[in-house]
């Protein structure tokens, strides 16, 4: 091969050679390889035929067509597959290479491999990729982070085969070092399990308490999605809500009601409880998909205890006025519950970043995800706005553009909450975040009678209102305990 290809891209599943046309579309030569090698004939002869995409059937034939300094970006299963692409590609590599892994990692996998790959004078760059197939064919979000010396090198193909923002921004940006990519890419993902799970309560509580139609709701989410609630999420709703299966029923009622998972937001809420970060709204996502999964033994639960069931509650449906109002509270209360979930992610990012030593600007972050993903919305332009006027904003709630519009929403929210649990319908989103809510903006929480429990069975200490912060007391609160206080017992 006489030309120098300007990229390398190993892994060419759904991802890889959607991404590859991508970059071959803005005028990039790429090179491909991937570890079953009919692969790569079938795409040169298929999709990539008559491109400057050229094959190599070992990491060591792609390197080698490469321009310097060399990129190779993998898309390949995240995991042990990743490393060992890396040792293999390392040795083929001088010093000021760039090694991209743009597959859905773990987060720490990405500092130790930046860290590593540091000492060998190799560049690394972890980044995050959503929006899916169509995504990568047409402009994903793409969440680049790691060593910020191969950025310069790099930001012009991801710009350029991002997907643009509605004021025309790439939506790629730089997140941060090490496995700050990878993190934001991880926190992403689980905001979706929590935009997800909104909408799934919003539709039982139109199906089973308003008694709607399909084409009825349908018709309310295509109504959100052109106003506030505008999303990706909220406009697939609609239309799934509108697909039959061959008998003419609706297809989304044929679909088995047990959610799968594949890890981050698993990862998301096992890192929110090592750093205490209370992201509820995305644990109760977590945790709905993992009851859901528990079909059998809900089933066998649903015949031993009964109680009311959506419309049966209320022992009839609502008026249409009354169910006009129902519907109407139910927008700000999906609105107002996905702005906690929000403010809920960007506080674990925030503390992340703190844990970990990244620099993030949180601004650019939710502009990264206004186009191209999963979560992309409108909503992100207001979240942007807040950290550009304020970036060293505590929490979005705080945001004057968020605490107006929540101060209006909230009492909409608690009435659709109430009409949740009266009804039996389970919320665990829409509820669980206005408890942190509620609890967010409480000067003074029932932690005192909590600290005098820790006091009175482990005599764990605790700090007093009318004293300064910092100096710890303990009470014999029976009479019969000592004056000895615990160091380091905690039950
Ligand atoms: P997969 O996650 O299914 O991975 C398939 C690729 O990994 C193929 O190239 C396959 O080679 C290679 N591979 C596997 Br599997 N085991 C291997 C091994 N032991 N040694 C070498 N290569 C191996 O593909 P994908 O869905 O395109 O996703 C690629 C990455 O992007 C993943 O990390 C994924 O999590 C992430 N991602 C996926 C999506 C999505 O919507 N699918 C979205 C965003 C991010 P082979 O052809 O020889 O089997």
């Amino acid at each position: 091969m006489e030309k120098k290809a300007d990229i390398g891209l190993i892994g060419l599943a759904v991802m890889g050679q959607n991404l590859v046309l991508n970059m071959n579309d803005r005028g990039y030569a790429v090179a491909v390889h991937n570890r079953t090698t009919g692969r790569i004939t079938e795409f040169l002869e298929g999709p990539a035929k008559g491109r400057e995409i050229y094959g190599a059937d070992t990491p060591a034939e792609l390197v080698a067509q490469l321009k310097k300094p060399r990129r190779v970006m993998l898309m390949v299963k995240a995991g042990p597959v990743v490393d060992s692409y890396i040792d293999t590609l390392v040795p083929l590599l001088d010093p000021g290479d760039i090694v991209i892994d743009g597959g859905n990692s773990h987060y720490p996998d990405s500092e130790r491999r930046t860290s590593a790959l540091r000492e060998r004078g190799i560049h690394y760059i972890g980044t995050g990729v959503s929006g899916g197939e169509e995504g990568a064919r047409t402009g994903p979000s793409i969440m680049p982070g790691g060593e910020v010396k191969a950025w310069p090198s790099v930001k012009p193909i991801f710009q350029s085969i991002a997907a643009r923002a509605p004021d025309g921004a790439p939506c790629c940006d730089w997140v941060g070092d090490g496995g700050a990519g990878h993190y934001v890419k991880m926190i992403h993902n689980a905001i979706e399990y929590g935009d997800m799970q909104l909408i799934t309560e919003a539709y039982q509580i139109m199906k089973d308490l308003l008694g709607m139609n399909h084409e009825e709701m349908a018709e309310r989410f295509a109504g959100w999605n052109a106003g506030r609630l505008e999303s990706y999420l909220i406009e697939i709703t609609a239309n799934i809500l509108r697909v039959n299966d061959q008998d003419g029923s609706p297809l989304v009622e044929k679909i088995l009601d047990t959610a799968g998972q594949k890890g981050t937001g698993k990862w998301t809420v096992v890192d929110a409880a090592q750093l205490g970060i209370p992201v509820t709204l995305i644990a109760e996502a977590v945790f709905a998909r993992a009851l859901s999964a528990r079909k059998d033994e809900r089933i066998r639960a649903s015949e031993v205890l009964q109680g009311p069931d959506g419309q049966t509650a209320a022992g009839s449906l609502p008026s249409p006025e009354e169910r006009e109002r129902i519907l109407t509270d139910l927008e700000a209360a999906v609105y107002a519950a996905k702005i906690t979930s929000y403010a809920q992610g960007f506080m674990l990012i925030r503390e992340a970043a703190r844990e970990y030593g990244w620099t993030i600007d949180y601004g650019a972050v939710a502009g990264m995800w206004r186009g191209g993903c999963i979560i992309r919305s409108a909503f992100l332009s207001d979240i942007t706005a807040a950290y550009k006027e304020n970036p060293d904003l505590e929490n979005l709630l705080q945001a004057p553009v968020f605490s107006r519009v929540m101060v209006e929403a909230v009492p909409a929210w608690r009435r659709s909450v109430v009409q949740a649990v009266e009804s039996g319908i389970p919320a665990p989103a829409m509820s669980s975040s206005l408890s942190f809510f509620e609890a967010y903006r409480s000067a003074r929480l029932p932690a005192n009678l909590l600290q005098a429990q820790r006091d009175y069975f482990g005599a764990h200490t605790y700090e007093r209102v009318d004293k300064p912060r910092g100096e710890y007391f303990h009470t014999n609160w029976t009479g019969s305990g000592g004056s000895v206080t615990s160091g380091t017992y905690d039950a």
